[in-house]
């Protein structure tokens, strides 16, 4: 299992989700998959922190002395590219990594901003990754532009390049916007949420969704399995999931809480859309597997989704019972058409722009790959609109 973190979310994330890893009592098993051990039986993330901005990784190599990170030449505007000496340096400390993994089942595991200047780096990473390992499972958790927190015009253009690599060459995206994650933060109490609790909340999150690989004595789901088998159509594999945190050790039916709105990783509404697959829940907390189970029961009785027709009425649960901790968690995957509903708004974005040809001063050498990546985009809304169907036309706003 290699984690991969590029630009700037993606490098503040990871930090802390290394941080939450780190706090756990992690299995032996489990560490052999997440860390690398040293000749003086240390545990090193198996992890490779990048970016474009030199600043933004000398600082996190000063706190984090013994994580692999490579950077580049800032170009926090524009789709960056890399040289080959770079994609090369990037490859061969991979290459090292993954030396140490001996199992098919080890994935990789990449956490990136699409809209950011890095998305041209994550993007080739992947692109040289799928080559040199084709049968590894690729999941990717991506940050999708929101309107409120854009940094940059043209995030919408390196989102849409981005994507472009992401049909392609990644198993399971797990699209996650600022816009939603602010929500949460609110709704936790915090009155202006700043990046660093934005990261808190991802973080936990995308911790969450490994507690039951790392932490033993567990009903296992392991993280590779977010890569949803069976899928009808592989393009059509844009997941997104739901969070409910620090809830009350007592609660009941906290599993309906986290599918209704505002528990959402992404500014769309999970129950609106149709699952063309089976959900998967995960719940952390002092709660034993007999009460989880009858949780899981509760919510089964007034299920909230709208499956589509091939897809069977079924949801899968892991449960981590963690009696240290005081408050209960619990999230959700699912393949949902709702998805679509963030797709369409980034085509509103970027469409006006490029009708007008605007920026692509910027984009000069991949001019043409914008051009196919955007024709090629337009066809991932169609297939989404098709699977949604006409019944739900439109309803799928929150
Ligand atoms: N959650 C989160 N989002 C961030 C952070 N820094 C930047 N962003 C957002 O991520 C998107 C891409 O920006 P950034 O990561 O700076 O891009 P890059 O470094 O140029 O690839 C923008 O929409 C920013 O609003 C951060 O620390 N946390
Ligand atoms: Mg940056």
């Amino acid at each position: 299992m290699l984690h991969v973190h590029t630009g700037n979310a993606g490098v503040a994330i990871g930090e802390k989700l290394w941080q939450l890893y780190n706090e756990d009592k992690n299995s032996y098993e489990s560490k052999t998959r997440f860390y690398n051990e040293t000749s003086t039986g240390e545990y090193q993330p198996r992890a490779f922190f990048a970016d474009m901005d030199p600043h933004v990784i000398t600082s996190f190599k000063t706190r984090n002395k013994n994580i692999d990170t490579m950077y580049g030449k800032d170009c926090s505007y524009a789709f960056a590219e890399l040289s080959t000496q770079e994609i090369e340096q990037s490859m061969d400390i991979i290459r090292k990594q993954m030396e140490a993994t001996d199992r098919n089942y080890d994935c990789f595991l990449f956490f990136p901003a699409l809209g950011g200047g890095s998305c041209g780096l994550y993007s080739r990473l992947v692109q040289h990754i799928a080559v040199e390992y084709p049968k590894r499972q690729k999941i990717s958790f991506d940050i999708f532009p929101s309107k409120h927190f854009t940094t940059s015009t043209v995030e919408s253009y390196n989102t849409v390049l981005g994507i472009h690599e992401t049909i392609e060459h990644i198993d399971s995206s797990i699209l996650m916007d600022n816009s939603a994650v602010w929500n949460i933060c609110r709704s936790q109490g915090i009155e202006y949420p700043t990046y660093n609790d934005l990261n808190n909340v991802y973080a936990n999150f995308l911790a969450s969704l490994s507690d039951s690989t790392r932490i033993p004595n567990n009903t296992t789901i392991d993280i590779s399995e977010l890569h949803f088998h069976n899928l009808p159509y592989p393009r059509i594999h844009y997941l997104t999931a739901a969070y409910c945190m620090n809830a009350p050790s007592n609660e009941l039916g906290i599993m309906n809480r986290v599918t209704k709105p505002g528990y959402c990783m992404s500014s769309c509404n999970i129950t609106t859309g149709r699952l063309l697959q089976s959900s998967l829940f995960m719940i952390r907390g002092p709660i034993d597997n007999d009460r989880a189970k009858n949780e899981f029961s509760r919510f089964k009785e007034s299920n909230p989704f709208k499956f589509a027709e091939w897809t069977s009425n079924y949801s899968r649960l892991a449960v981590c019972n963690d009696e240290s901790r005081e408050k209960m968690s619990c999230n959700v995957t699912v393949n949902t058409t709702a998805v679509g509903k963030l797709f369409r708004k980034l085509r509103d974005q970027y469409q006006p722009m490029f009708d007008r040809r605007a920026f692509m001063g910027h984009y000069g050498n991949v001019y043409s790959d914008l051009k196919e990546s955007i024709y090629d985009f337009e066809n991932l809304i169609l297939d989404y609109e098709e699977l949604n169907g006409k019944e739900n036309d439109g309803s799928d706003e929150l």
